[in-house]
């Protein structure tokens, strides 16, 4: 099975299985959430289930409304019973990387908000070693050339995203991305704090003791990590 069919699978086990009336439901960002949002608008229209959704990103949002599917803003909502995002990678202890889509920030605010989160990925997300995706971390335009040089200082081989026409890549909130290509990471923690602590730093990609269930498509059937 593809990649594609693999993220398909989970998404709909997911939506089948995690997803109840009357919930106030956190989604995701990216192509596996794809899925999952066509898996829903479906399910409420057959089931007319009462659902209540904050999006992470204004994509998701497009396509959430345009299936009839209700998006407030997360001021609008006290907390949110669950998110169901994507993610980059995940390690073997379940921390994650998000963010190759630019909207880690938002995911994290979003996933700070929900009593439970949940993850869908295909198999090749659980690749070794944690940390060989690029870590995506959002900076301040201002403090970009500061960042750059302390990052590069501190060997965290550090590059500007850029759009295929070469321009910098800017996030919801307008800011840029820079990734740290790190080949791997072996205390998310400690790199989590320091990266905080950087002035001009807004969120990293890190998301760190936040994920409770993880569904991953693979060849035999989704499999169901609680
Ligand atoms: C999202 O999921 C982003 O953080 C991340 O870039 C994306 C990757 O997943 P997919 O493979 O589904 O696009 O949460």
């Amino acid at each position: 099975m593809d990649q594609n069919t693999l993220k398909k699978s989970a998404a709909e086990y997911a939506c089948a299985n995690f997803i109840h009336d009357n919930m106030k439901l956190g989604l995701g960002t990216g192509s596996t959430v794809t899925f999952l949002v066509d898996a829903l608008g479906k399910r409420i229209k057959e089931e007319n289930l009462t659902i209540t959704t904050v999006s992470t990103s204004s994509r998701t949002k497009r396509q959430a409304e345009s299936l009839g599917i209700k998006v407030v803003d997360l001021n609008d909502v006290d907390e949110l019973d669950l998110t169901i995002d994507g993610a980059d990678q995940i390690s073997s202890d379940y921390q994650g990387i998000k963010g190759g889509g630019a909207a880690h920030t938002l995911e994290k605010i979003v996933a700070t908000a929900s009593k439970r989160n949940l993850w869908i990925v295909d198999d090749s997300k659980l690749a070794e070693p944690f940390g060989s995706f690029p870590l995506p971390v959002e900076v301040l335009k201002t403090a970009l050339h500061q960042l750059l040089l302390k990052f590069e200082a501190k060997n965290l081989n550090p590059k500007l995203r850029l759009d295929e026409n070469g321009e910098p890549v800017k996030t919801h909130f307008g800011n840029l991305i820079v990734d740290l290509h790190l080949g791997e990471i072996k205390q998310p923690h400690e790199l989590g704090q320091y990266l905080k602590s950087q002035v001009g730093v807004v969120e990293h990609g890190l998301f760190l003791d936040t994920v409770n269930t993880v569904i991953v498509g693979r060849e035999a059937g989704p499999e169901c990590i609680d």
